[in-house]
């Protein structure tokens, strides 16, 4: 399929899009947004493909959403959705998506990492909530998915400020999984990506599904779907596939049936 502002990439059952902006930094658009939304559904249901990387390539992951184009919205056309279902859209998505993040992740950038699963980022990595500075605030996720993962003083901090913190704090703060040298991201996610692809697609799946689900639930409604993906794992071929390996001391082939 031929899109305009990404570049789509599938090497055996790893997918990788690159945002493709390069001259906005790679500010989102509605246009990349829904070509963003289609790219990761089409290969949500792929059988062949197991994980997704979601980058801007070595220079910069996303300034957020455009601007330019956003200056003359009015909240009627807000509301009345002008910007698509995209957001929706990328949230539903099952299968892994590793985030390799260089340069600036900010406002709907830094809202999109916080979409993905595993983030890996270069220490030229910069994240924020800027919207602020716009006379907005974030709209896809910044003020929920961010106090989750970093702890509402630190959310507060980047929300109400707008400022930025370096991959360093990045990672101490949670925000991102590891940092590595500049120049290095996509090829790291990239050895990730070809390690996560060798798990059971639908254990990896369920797991996916209990862990999110869970952090939007209290305990013992996320202990309910654990048990649930759980149990039902044991109807897989992969299930006993991993187990017999182990009693046969060689490696596991799991087919995600
Ligand atoms: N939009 C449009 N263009 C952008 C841009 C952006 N977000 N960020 C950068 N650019 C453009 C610049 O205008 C410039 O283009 P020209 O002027 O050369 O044509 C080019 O990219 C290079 O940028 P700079 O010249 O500014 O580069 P610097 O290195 O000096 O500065 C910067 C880099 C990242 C610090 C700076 O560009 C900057 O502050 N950019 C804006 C960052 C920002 O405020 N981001 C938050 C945007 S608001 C929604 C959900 C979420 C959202 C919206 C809707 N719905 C659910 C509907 C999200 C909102 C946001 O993200």
């Amino acid at each position: 399929m031929g899109y305009e502002y990404i570049l789509v990439e599938k090497e055996g059952a790893v997918g990788t899009i690159t945002l493709n902006r390069p001259k906005v930094l790679n500010a989102l658009n509605p246009a990349l947004m829904k070509e963003l939304a289609e790219a990761l559904e089409t290969w949500d249901a792929d059988p062949e493909l197991r994980v997704m990387i979601l980058t801007g390539g070595e220079e910069n992951f996303a300034a957020g959403a455009d601007i330019k184009e956003m200056v003359t919205r009015d909240a009627v056309q807000m509301m009345q959705g002008v910007h698509g279902n995209a957001w929706q859209r990328i949230r539903k998505i099952t299968k892994p998506i590793i985030a390799a993040v260089s340069g600036y992740a900010l406002g709907g950038g830094c809202e999109l990492v916080m979409c993905c699963d595993i983030v890996i980022a270069s220490e030229s990595a910069k994240f924020g909530q800027p919207e602020i500075k716009l006379g907005i605030m974030p709209g896809a996720g910044g003020t929920q998915r961010l106090p989750r993962l970093v702890g509402k003083h630190r959310a507060m901090e980047m929300v109400l400020l707008g400022n930025f913190i370096d991959a360093a704090q990045a990672e101490r703060w949670g925000l991102v999984n590891r940092v590595v040298p500049k120049g290095q991201v996509v090829a790291e996610a990239k050895k990730l990506a070809a390690e996560l692809a060798k798990r059971p697609p639908l254990a990896v799946k369920m797991a996916k599904q209990s862990i999110l689900h869970g952090l939007n639930v209290d305990l013992e409604s996320g202990l309910t779907i654990e048990s649930q993906c759980f149990n039902l794992l044991f109807a897989t071929e992969d299930k006993t596939e991993g187990m017999k390996a182990f009693i046969e001391k060689r490696e596991a082939h799991f087919k995600g049936q």
